[in-house]
């Protein structure tokens, strides 16, 4: 079969708005459609996301998951053990991480982070009510959790948003978005990488947790530092985007907001739903390791593929009514964490922070109304915003 070719540009500014249109005749073209102005090639249909991601053998991650092709160009940073390798390099820092922030480690913070969150919003409700959900509520609680419990100290924490946002951007080709980070990014990289040294890191958190396993024997000493980065590069700006996101979806949704009131143990539910329909990371690459048919048409052997989160997790082949935001149907099987050997490491992360927040914003507020016009931030991966004006009416 011919390929369906495209002209469009996923990372232009009017595609980062509103990537919806996009999205769908991606879908519609064709299971595979060419992007012939990257010369890659897109994936966008749910099924064959999905089996893109748990095919890492035919869908490599090591030659990098954004544009750049590692087989040709040095990467702007050392690349991650996690994220950008296969098997057999992965799997010891994925063995460790899944260890150190699994379910199981992350017990021990439930009644604290609960506490922190219960503050915060006690807080934004004494001041009256009415904020920036995104600085006030989406930034803030990870921010205040999230460095204490990875162990790093409390200068510089600011540096953690600006280089997640660059990072994310730099997946994406090198337009306006990351000439703009271009500047700074020596310096915030400087001060990440200084965070990751073994010295830096308070006892019992989580980067401590990693120099441990170094000390085991369960990783290197190289590596070590590296695993670190890996969280604070990816634990940050996701989270942010992510709360962001289910605190729009919940604004604009009163019915729902309502029925997690009635039954506030539907908040995690409610995080996936919302990371469903939301996606806040929209795309990663991959790259073909052999001439790859699916359905039909082939894929050149090292050929970059986008593959389109985003579009995966509204496919309306996988999902009725994709377009709503519902906490009751089931967003199992949603690819907005990945799927496979990959898959997001954070999540349960990801799912605490939310979990926290939502239920001591369930306990106390009626109602979560938009107060001024919404503004998207536009990033090269990241589905984000820049603000969103709510009152939170006390109960
Ligand atoms: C890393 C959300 C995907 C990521 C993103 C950015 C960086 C890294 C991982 O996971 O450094 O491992």
């Amino acid at each position: 079969m011919l390929t369906p070719d495209s002209d469009a540009d996923p990372f232009d500014h009017a595609n980062l708005e509103d990537p919806g249109p996009l999205h769908e005749k991606l879908r519609e073209a064709g299971p595979v459609v060419r992007l012939a102005r990257y010369d890659t090639y897109a994936l966008a249909r749910y099924e064959h996301v999905h089996a893109a991601l748990t095919d890492w053998q035919r869908f490599q991650s090591g030659a990098g998951v954004g544009l750049s092709n590692f087989r040709y160009e040095k990467p702007w940073r050392p690349p991650s053990l996690l994220l950008e390798a296969d098997p057999p390099h992965h799997d010891a820092p994925r063995r460790v991480l899944t260890k150190i922030i699994g379910p199981r480690s992350l017990h021990r913070l439930r009644d604290r982070w609960a506490a922190e969150a219960d503050a915060l919003v006690d807080r934004v409700l004494d001041g009256g009510g009415t904020l920036d959900a995104v600085p006030g509520l989406a930034e803030a609680f990870p921010l205040r959790v999230f460095p204490d419990a990875v162990g790093i100290p409390a200068e510089g924490r600011a540096n953690l948003l600006p280089y997640g946002d660059h990072l994310f951007n730099a997946f994406g080709p090198p337009n306006d978005l990351v000439a703009q980070g271009n500047p700074r990014i020596a310096g915030l990289s400087a001060w990440v990488n200084a965070q990751c040294a073994r010295d830096v890191l308070t006892p019992g958190g989580f980067g401590a947790d990693i120099w441990a396993a170094a000390d085991r024997g369960e990783l290197t000493g190289e590596q070590a530092p590296l695993v670190v980065r890996s969280l604070l590069s990816a634990g940050v700006d996701t989270t942010v985007h992510g709360l962001s996101a289910v605190l729009y979806a919940f604004a604009t949704n009163p019915a729902q907001w309502q029925r997690l009131r009635d039954q506030p143990s539907l908040a995690r539910v409610a995080f996936d739903e919302a990371v469903r329909w939301e996606s806040p990371v929209q795309t990663f690459f991959r790259t073909a390791t052999t001439d790859v048919t699916v359905d039909g048409t082939t894929i050149p052997e090292g050929a970059k593929i986008l593959m389109f989160l985003g579009a995966a997790n509204r496919d309306p082949r996988r999902w009725d009514d994709p377009d709503r935001f519902d906490l009751g149907r089931d967003p199992s099987g949603h690819v907005g964490f990945g799927m496979g050997l990959h898959q997001c490491v954070g999540q349960h992360i990801a799912r605490l922070e939310a979990a926290s927040l939502l239920t001591a914003l369930a306990r106390r507020v009626t109602r979560l109304e938009l107060a001024g016009p919404v503004r998207r931030h536009h990033n090269n991966t990241l589905r984000a915003w820049r603000s969103i004006p709510i009152r939170l009416h006390r109960s």
